[in-house]
């Protein structure tokens, strides 16, 4: 599977929103990414309803949504946008998990389970047939400029080891920290899709292209 890179959108100056997409779109960026937080299931507040609507106005590249919020069956609306590609649910802020997988799938968008750094793969193996994508995070949700968790590189291994055993054409992605120190070992570990912050993209400078670039040579 190709190698797929996603800025975090809650990184973006939002008064250069235009701008800064298209310099992300140009860097060789693949997708954005949408941190949704609702304050309750994790104790911070990102991008909301207006923003996104905004984004899907100028977006070159797929938007794909992480929804850390409880309960996001009640507001999957929200996100039936042109633009939007993918949405991402934590699997314990569902009561009812498989009918709010549904939910995504009749707006016509890839469905995507997250994985905390202590939730179980074991939702994956309920779902395998209805996802296309699974996101492990490598730091716990809510914050960026957060310390990369060691343990993810194993949790990876063993996703792709289940994904692969079922015969499955599924994407690993991994959230939280992501920089040339260990994007390599992830890459190994059967990742193929990284969400870039602080520690890659966003670092000081903010040159786009150069930051992609080093990144990409790191895996080399
Ligand atoms: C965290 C959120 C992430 C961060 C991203 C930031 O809850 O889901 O998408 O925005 O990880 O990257 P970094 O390099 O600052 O950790
Ligand atoms: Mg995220």
């Amino acid at each position: 599977m190709k190698l797929k890179f996603s800025p975090s959108m809650m990184l973006v100056n939002l008064l250069e929103l235009r701008k800064e997409m298209d310099e992300l779109t140009d860097a060789g960026c693949n997708s954005f990414h949408i941190d949704v937080m609702d304050g309750n299931y994790v104790p911070n507040i990102t991008l909301g309803t207006m923003d996104i609507m905004a984004m899907n106005k100028v977006a070159r590249l797929p938007l794909e949504v992480h929804l850390m919020v409880n309960e996001p069956i009640n507001i999957l609306g929200i996100f039936n946008l042109e633009n939007v590609s993918t949405i991402m649910i934590h699997p314990e802020t569902c009561t009812h998990l498989h009918k709010t997988v549904a939910g995504i799938k009749r707006l016509n968008k890839r469905a995507g389970l997250v994985l905390n750094p202590g939730s179980p793969l074991v939702y994956v193996t309920e779902l395998i047939s209805e996802i296309e994508c699974v996101m492990i995070m490598s730091v716990d949700p809510g914050f960026a400029g957060q310390n990369f968790i060691d343990s993810t590189y194993d949790k990876v291994m063993r996703l792709k080891a289940l994904i692969d055993s079922c015969n499955k054409q599924i994407e690993i992605l991994v959230d939280g920290s992501i920089s040339i120190k260990n994007i390599k070992r992830l890459v190994e570990s059967g990742a193929n899709g990284f969400i870039l912050g602080t520690a890659s993209i966003f670092q000081e400078g903010r040159d786009f292209k150069r930051n992609l670039d080093l990144l990409i040579e790191a895996i080399k």
